[in-house]
């Protein structure tokens, strides 16, 4: 009797031991263009998003972190690699037949996970090439691609929902292609004899702005040509159940397995198409409307892991790719129905500028237990993932591997309030900004200072630019000519970093 008190006793001890050490799994959801005061817990006062607010309640939500760029192509390579991507040519936004950016032969952050015995998987957007250069047989196997940069599982948009092929591709194949009827894509001439926005408007359902004019898939204008595949092409009213359904589907798989979920959103960038479910909803428009879309599927997500038992032993991950753009090519009411609401909170810029809005995003963590439930004013920035994730799971990355990316881990789990030393921003032309403590300095740039289509101040400007982000979070007061030291200072700051 005594005896098996002991042992039971040991086992439970065991037991207790064992769950403790279980590596947690990693849910990173990121969502497309959604901006710094899009959600209701970062202050949006015009819509609410109560299933991501509530991750945010029982986590810790940042007020200072960072994507890496201002656009998409670059921030996701830099979240995947560790590397700054205005170090490699060819990151900029990319076109749907782009090859894969990111050498096969290199550390990845899903690698970096795989190698202390992760499951991983992407579910969403991709938009960072596939292929071989020349870009991919659509009709038969997609590679390389995420399954050979590190990723055991994959369900893809291959570039954006803008873009051509509008086809899902799974594990390298695109879904549903009927063989007789193969997918040619061009980004250069018409293929087939598809109707375009350009020629053929009247068969549009939402129209285009600027841009998005060519073959027309489920109503809407896209970016680029493409032909056949029509039982495999997606509905993008349905976009969001697809992927929701693919993205819980992996952790339910996986659930035994420590796994990584890269949950890669096509919410909320354009065509804004939300289901009926959510489609007036807002007040807002399309725009708000796949905002609460958005928040739907993390409540889907959040709903699994609960259903699963997974909350406790899994860290979740909530953040955006850039900031906040309201005409991003298509009249969808974005900014006739914007009302009171600021995409971009108390910033200024957005979406594709070197100003704050442009990568200042929601950044939100929650890991019950491990991760104190708060705020924090830590800066930071999503190149530091890949370092800092595998120094969660226990894995060195060799010299050079991920090698922008620092081990903040303390601070990404709130043990620490400081963050980064510095931040560097890529702006869409390349203009770089870097964030030290309260001050901000934008390099001198030629480019236009404002993107006329989407009437976004990009933050360019021929003179060195200073700002003080604590007196002045809305960038309005250059400071560089009463403190020429401190902008020589960050200037060197951004070469030494540059040339490094
Ligand atoms: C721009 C597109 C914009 C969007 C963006 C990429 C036009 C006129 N504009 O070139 O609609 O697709 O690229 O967005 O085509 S991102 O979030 O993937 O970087
Ligand atoms: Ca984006």
């Amino acid at each position: 009797m005594t005896k098996s008190i002991v042992l039971t006793f040991w086992g439970v001890l065991l037991a207790l031991v064992g769950v403790a050490q279980q590596k947690p799994n990693i849910v990173l959801i990121y969502a497309d263009d959604l901006g710094y005061g899009d959600l209701s817990c970062y202050g949006a006062k015009a819509l609410r998003t109560p299933n991501i607010d509530k991750v945010a309640a029982e986590g810790l939500r940042f007020s200072r972190a960072h994507a890496t760029a201002a656009t998409c192509t670059p921030s996701r390579y830099t979240l995947m690699t560790g590397q700054y991507a205005w170090r490699k040519t060819g990151t900029g936004i990319a076109p749907g037949d782009a090859a894969l950016l990111i050498p096969t032969d290199r550390a990845t952050l899903p690698r970096l996970l795989q190698r202390a015995g992760y499951q991983t998987g992407v579910v969403g957007k991709w938009h960072l090439g596939l292929g071989p250069k020349g870009g991919p047989d659509w009709n038969g196997d997609i590679k390389p691609g995420p399954l050979e940069i590190g990723f055991n599982y994959s369900f893809l948009l291959p570039a954006t929902g803008d873009r051509v092929p509008c086809v899902y591709v799974e594990n390298g194949r695109i879904v549903g292609l009927d063989p007789t009827d193969p997918v040619q894509v061009s980004y250069r001439e018409p293929v087939g004899a598809e109707p375009t926005g350009k020629d053929n408007p009247e068969r549009l359902k939402m129209k285009h702005s600027h841009g998005h004019n060519q073959t027309i898939i489920n109503g809407v204008g896209r970016i680029g040509y493409m032909t056949g595949g029509k039982a495999a092409r997606w509905v993008d009213e349905d976009m969001a159940d697809v992927l929701t359904q693919k993205a819980t589907a992996f952790i339910q798989t996986n659930h035994k397995a420590p796994f990584f979920l890269y949950f890669s959103t096509h919410d909320i960038h354009v065509p804004r198409m939300p289901h009926s479910r959510f489609a007036g909803k807002s007040g807002m428009g399309p725009r708000g409307d796949v905002i609460l879309q958005l928040d739907w599927c993390v409540g889907e997500v959040m709903k699994t892991l609960d259903r699963l038992g997974l909350k406790q032993n899994t860290l979740v991950i909530i953040s955006s790719d850039n900031g906040p753009v309201i005409d991003d090519g298509y009249q969808d009411e974005a900014v006739t129905k914007l009302g009171s609401h600021r995409p971009a909170g108390p910033l200024r810029g957005g979406k594709y500028s070197a100003f704050e809005a442009g990568t200042r995003v929601p950044f939100i963590v929650r890991w019950p237990g491990q991760v104190k439930a708060g705020t924090s004013e830590a800066l930071m920035s999503q190149v530091d993932l890949p370092a800092s994730l595998a120094a969660l799971v226990g894995q060195k990355p060799a010299p050079g591997e991920v090698p922008d990316s620092f081990n903040t881990l303390d601070a990404l789990l709130g043990k620490e309030n400081k963050g980064r030393a510095y931040v560097i921003e890529q702006a869409l032309n390349n203009t770089l900004a870097i964030v030290r403590g309260d001050w901000k300095y934008i390099e001198p740039s030629n480019g236009p200072a404002l993107e006329k289509n989407t009437n976004t101040e990009l933050g360019n400007a021929p003179q060195p630019q200073l700002y003080n982000l604590n007196a002045d979070v809305g960038e309005l007061k250059n400071r560089a000519g009463e403190q020429p030291h401190l902008v020589d200072e960050l200037r060197q700051l951004l070469e030494s970093v540059r040339g490094s």
